[in-house]
């Protein structure tokens, strides 16, 4: 029999991948929307059935992460075997203005999830969505081992949720994991994280339709996967016998500024007579320097990153390209096609999903 997963934010960048990669081994799969005025569905949009067909394998139901309302009758009502909890306000900048509301959805949204599990009593494996940002300051490399030192509120409230996450798994022998997963990236992302940001504006530029990009520091050192194969480890760390704690990343960090050269110099321009500094995009508190030890994933989960930083850049700029409607230069597509054989492939998951950006249609 097919198992059953609900997935929270599944309409971000991992929610959509972990779609795909679930549906592809034959899951049933649920996944909670909230409930907004346009569209909010479009990475999702090329993967959806209609809900008048039959024998569809992809539900959705609205809820939101700051009321419980209705998370233990739907878990009941559901009986899942897996839970996937990656809603979150994700934004690390934004948590600044909105710390609060962050604490509450980031945070006690985790809660809210596990609590609703528990009441609901049944028996289900459940994914925290943890960060590399939780290890903040802490000295470079970081693994399962490192102190937590976050800089930011959406930091410490991840921490909280690492936190409940064990809790729960001790206090109530539940199979609750926590997934530290280091920056992973993609066509994807959204287009205020910095990788976007940067990928999109280059092909704008290069289209000459933008001739600034203004970013905050281009000092910060960050390791950058390529999201769909940490939707593959996040999967994996469900299927271990036992819950435990785990990061992934890819062991090579590089900065802000190492991204730009590597970007434009991809369609051969020169980053700096288009990039300005805009002190709005600075933070209060920096994480300066992140850098994964996954070790652990490699030696438990055998999991183990085929796409480094210069092909993350080059299928992001590709896909841009592709998105604006320029035939793409086409390394990154080429690199997918030799990395990625299985079920992530440029056609099915690149393309698809850019067309389906371009006229979002799913209702309600
Ligand atoms: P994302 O693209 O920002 O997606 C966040 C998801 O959460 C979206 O589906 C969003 O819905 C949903 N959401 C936000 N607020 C909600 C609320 N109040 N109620 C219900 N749903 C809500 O994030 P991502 O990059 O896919 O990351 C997935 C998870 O992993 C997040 O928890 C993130 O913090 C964590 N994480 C990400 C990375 C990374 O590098 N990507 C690294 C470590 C950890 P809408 O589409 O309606 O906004
Ligand atoms: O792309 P970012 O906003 O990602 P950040 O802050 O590392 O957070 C992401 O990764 C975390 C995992 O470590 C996730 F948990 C989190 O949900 C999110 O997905 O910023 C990366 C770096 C930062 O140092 C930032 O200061 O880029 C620097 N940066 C420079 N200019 C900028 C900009 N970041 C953004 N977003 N926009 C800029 O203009």
């Amino acid at each position: 029999m097919s198992k059953r997963a609900l997935i929270t934010g599944i309409t971000g960048q991992d929610g959509s991948y972990l779609t795909e990669l679930l549906l592809g081994k034959d899951y049933e799969v649920h996944g909670i929307i909230r409930r907004a005025s346009t569209f909010n569905t479009e990475r999702i949009d090329h993967i959806y059935e209609d809900p008048q067909a039959n024998n569809r394998r992809l539900h959705l139901h609205h809820g939101d992460l700051s009321t419980a309302e209705q998370f233990t009758n739907l878990i009941y009502n559901m009986q899942p075997d897996e839970i996937y909890h990656l809603g979150a306000q994700s934004h690390v900048r934004v948590s600044f203005d909105v710390p609060e509301f962050t604490g509450d959805v980031t945070g006690l949204g985790t809660t809210r999830i596990l609590e609703a599990v528990r009441n609901s009593g049944i028996t289900c494996r459940f994914y925290q969505a943890g960060s590399s940002e939780m290890f903040g300051s802490a000295t470079p490399p970081q693994s399962e081992l490192t102190p937590f030192h976050p800089r930011s509120p959406y930091g410490a409230a991840k921490v909280y949720g690492h936190w409940m996450t064990v809790n729960y798994r001790e206090a109530y022998r539940m199979f609750s994991a926590n997934g530290i997963l280091f920056n992973h990236e993609s066509p994807r992302r959204g287009e205020t994280f910095v990788t976007r940001k940067i990928t999109r504006a280059v092909a704008r530029i290069f289209t000459g339709k933008q001739s600034k990009l203004y970013l905050g520091n281009l000092d910060a050192r960050r390791d950058w996967g390529y999201a769909p194969e940490y939707v593959e480890g996040m999967w994996r760390i469900l299927q271990q016998e036992a819950a435990s704690d785990y990061v992934l990343g890819t062991g090579e960090a590089h900065t802000v500024r190492d991204f730009l050269e590597e970007a434009f110099s991809y369609l051969d321009l020169d980053w700096r007579e288009y990039v300005e500094l805009d002190p709005r995009y600075l933070r209060p508190a920096e994480v300066e320097y992140l850098l994964a030890d996954a070790s652990r994933a490699h030696r438990e989960l055998e999991w183990e990153p085929r796409i480094k930083f210069r092909e993350l850049v080059r299928i992001m700029v590709d896909a841009d390209l592709e998105a604006i409607g320029i035939t793409p230069k086409g390394v990154g597509r080429a690199i997918l096609e030799e990395k990625f054989g299985e079920w992530h492939q440029w056609a099915g998951s690149v393309s698809k999903c850019l067309e389906a950006a371009a006229g979002s249609a799913l209702g309600d």
